[in-house]
């Protein structure tokens, strides 16, 4: 489990976007997006940084703690 702090995450829309980008990169990835404080809890196999990278690509810079 990875929480990611994410930059410019502003309304849900925004949310939506960065989970949809997880998703993406990682179809199996549990994920809860909390808007409120910026954040994302990711459950994945995946190299987490291919995760940041994901979201980067989205439009939102981020960084990662391990849980
Ligand atoms: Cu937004």
């Amino acid at each position: 489990m990875y929480e990611f702090s994410i930059q410019n995450m502003t309304c849900g829309h925004c949310a939506g976007t960065v989970e949809k980008a997880i998703k993406a990169a990682d179809p199996a990835a549990q994920t809860k997006v909390d808007l409120s404080t910026k954040t994302a809890k990711v459950e994945t196999t995946l190299d987490p940084s291919a995760i940041a990278a994901a979201i980067e690509n989205a439009g939102y810079p981020n960084s990662f703690t391990s849980l």
